[in-house]
């Protein structure tokens, strides 16, 4: 292992003393496991997993962590790391297994403790509604293609709201919303398996519409904690400087960013030329999905490389990729901040999710992950100097806290600080989990500021 791991350079400290949440991030299928216990329904993903040939090697979250047994020693484990928040997802079908009607004692029993233990070691809960897990009644009944799912979504919203919404530091409505209807809908690598460009058109605007909905009936129960949508986006470059890049990387960054940063900002969807589907919008519904939000949360990974060439330019890969074969880019992160705040008036921002999979090895009871460490150092940089360009974020949630289900890829992707041996489940914090840790002692002035 490396005995000095690189700290944070000084005007990245300066930036990050005040005002900043350290946090790790989950979701509820990648990690909870025990999909068929305690009343849990059955999701889009079981069915989608349990589908041959969707999954690498045919691989489900049945059990993943079994942090639905094991949450106790795991919000010791996030409390062992230092961090201030953690963000987790509810499963719906664990709290309403078909998605409407009757409500589960013991789903709603479970968050109901992780929450207060989380908040008794002094971390802030942050929670997402929807990480992707559709009740499966929801889908026999049409699922995000249709516009009664939206309504059930906000009903859910509503309940839980009243549910937790006191102790909870913030409530995202959707977690990712491209993923659903692309990944989902038009691509069909994620559940529920749709190949479909119209109709992920149409779901993306039953997602925003959900939101909103739900947004207008958490405000309206008096819900006070602060209210947000969480996104994935990317920065967009060209390839060469010529108009058919620029044409390419305009309508990449209206397809990414500005399909759902304009109706929820500016209450209107792009038209630029390239975009190929409009969805069905009744009267009303961009003013609902335009309700005022608390905070933004926004996940960065990589940038979109704008190429119209034919073969395209490649992609550079100066600092590397990760194992996902993602680009590691961590200026993408301070210009897409810097572009989002010059183009929207924002709200506090959290990057809720950054993170790196690489294929980490368990070595005489330890994993140097160094690139890992490069990885997060580098971007809270870029995080830092968007700050100090006067983007207001105001903190950072490493993806993931311990390795995990990574959807199609299975067990394959290790995104964690901490290294999970899944045939005993044995946590092991990996050396950017230590990283991590003595960085934010070392800005609160309590520890050595990042040496490793
Ligand atoms: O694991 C996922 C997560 O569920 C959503 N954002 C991206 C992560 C890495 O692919």
């Amino acid at each position: 292992m490396r005995s000095i791991a690189p700290s944070l350079s000084p005007s990245a400290r300066e930036s990050l003393r005040e005002g900043f949440t350290w946090g790790v991030a989950t979701a509820a299928y990648q990690i909870e496991g025990a999909a068929h216990e305690d009343g849990r329904g059955p999701s889009i993903w079981d069915t989608f997993a349990h589908t041959p040939g969707k999954t690498r090697n045919g691989e489900s979250g049945d059990v993943a962590c079994d942090h639905y047994h094991r949450w106790q020693d795991d919000v010791a484990l996030i409390a062992s790391l230092g961090v201030d928040a953690y963000r987790f997802s509810i499963a719906w079908p664990r709290v309403q297994p078909l998605g409407q009607g009757a409500w589960n004692p013991a789903g709603l029993g479970f968050y109901d403790r992780l929450v207060d233990a989380l908040l008794a070691r002094g971390i802030q809960p942050h929670a997402t509604l929807y990480h992707w897990d559709l009740p499966q009644a929801l889908q026999d009944h049409g699922g995000w293609a249709s516009r009664d799912t939206a309504q059930r979504f906000a009903d859910y919203a509503e309940f839980m709201a009243r549910r937790l919404g006191d102790r909870l530091r913030t409530l995202a409505t959707h977690n990712e919303p491209w993923c659903t209807a692309v990944l989902g809908h038009q691509i069909g690598k994620f559940a529920p398996g749709l190949c479909d460009p119209a109709l992920a058109t149409q779901v993306s605007h039953h997602l925003l519409l959900s939101h909103g909905l739900a947004v207008r009936a958490m405000r309206a129960a008096g819900v006070t904690c602060p209210l947000g949508i969480v996104l994935n986006q990317s920065s967009v470059d060209t390839a060469e400087d010529t108009e058919a890049d620029r044409a390419l990387a305009r309508t990449e960054y209206a397809r990414f960013v500005r399909w759902y940063m304009d109706p929820l900002f500016h209450g209107r969807y792009p038209d630029d030329p390239g975009i190929e589907h409009r969805p069905v919008v009744q009267d009303g519904d961009l003013a609902i999905i335009q309700a005022p939000l608390d905070f933004l949360g926004i996940n960065y990974y990589t940038r979109i490389w704008a190429s119209a060439a034919q073969p395209p330019r490649p992609q550079p890969k100066a600092l590397g990729v990760t194992d996902m074969g993602w680009e590691i880019h961590p200026r993408g992160l301070q210009d897409l901040l810097e572009r989002v705040h010059r183009e929207y008036r924002l709200p506090p921002v959290y990057i809720t999710e950054n993170g790196m999979a690489h294929a980490d090895r368990l070595q005489d009871g330890a994993v140097d992950d160094g690139p890992r460490i490069d990885y997060v150092r580098s971007h809270l940089e870029a995080v830092a100097a968007a700050r100090a360009a006067g983007v207001d974020v105001r903190g950072y949630f490493y993806w993931s806290l311990m390795d995990n289900y990574e959807w199609d890829s299975g067990y394959d992707k290790r995104f964690g600080l901490v290294y999970v041996d899944y045939a005993t489940q044995r946590r092991v914090p990996k050396a950017s989990a230590h990283w991590y840790r003595h960085t934010i002692e070392g800005l609160r002035g309590r520890g050595t500021g990042g040496h490793g």
